[in-house]
């Protein structure tokens, strides 16, 4: 998912180069406004975190790009692709990752990531549907 800041900053196409120069397939794509209803539900993960208010109103302050990407380990070859959830380490630890080219804190990092399989059927369920979740579980395994 490509974030708000993401998007307001004009880092889409950089962010698709990257994308697909990683070897990454661009399966499926949606522009979304979220509200706080859908944003609490697809964060639902964090809700007792400090930072959870923060979080929604800042998902929620313009639209995001979800895509579906595939390629051979797919999540951790992306979330090695983003670098760190905390941009400001990102660009010291990994300067050629997404969230060192747009990211700024650990809270507007530009870009997310499904962190398991499981998170992934959920989250691209959420965004397009249920068929695919299940499409994706049964090609990754
Ligand atoms: P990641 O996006 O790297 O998987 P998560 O799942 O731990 O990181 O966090 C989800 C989102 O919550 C992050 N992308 C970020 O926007 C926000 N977040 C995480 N940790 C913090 C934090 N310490 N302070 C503020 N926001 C945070």
């Amino acid at each position: 998912m490509i974030k708000p800041d993401g998007l307001s900053g004009n880092y889409t196409e950089r962010i698709k180069a990257a994308i697909l120069d990683s070897g990454f397939h661009i399966v499926k794509e949606t522009e979304v406004q979220l509200d706080a209803e859908k944003a609490s539900l697809f964060y639902a993960e964090h809700s007792g975190r400090s930072f959870f208010e923060s979080l929604i109103k800042y998902i929620t302050s313009g639209p995001i790009l979800a895509m579906v990407l595939e390629r051979p380990d797919a999540i951790a070859q992306w979330r090695t692709l983003i670098g760190p959830t905390d941009a400001r380490k990102a660009k010291i630890s990994h300067p050629n990752s997404i969230r060192a080219m747009c990211g700024l804190d650990s809270e507007k990092n530009c870009v997310h990531g499904s962190d398991s399989l499981e998170s992934a059927a959920r989250e691209i369920a959420f965004f397009f549907g249920d068929s695919d979740s299940e499409t994706v579980e049964h090609d990754e395994l």
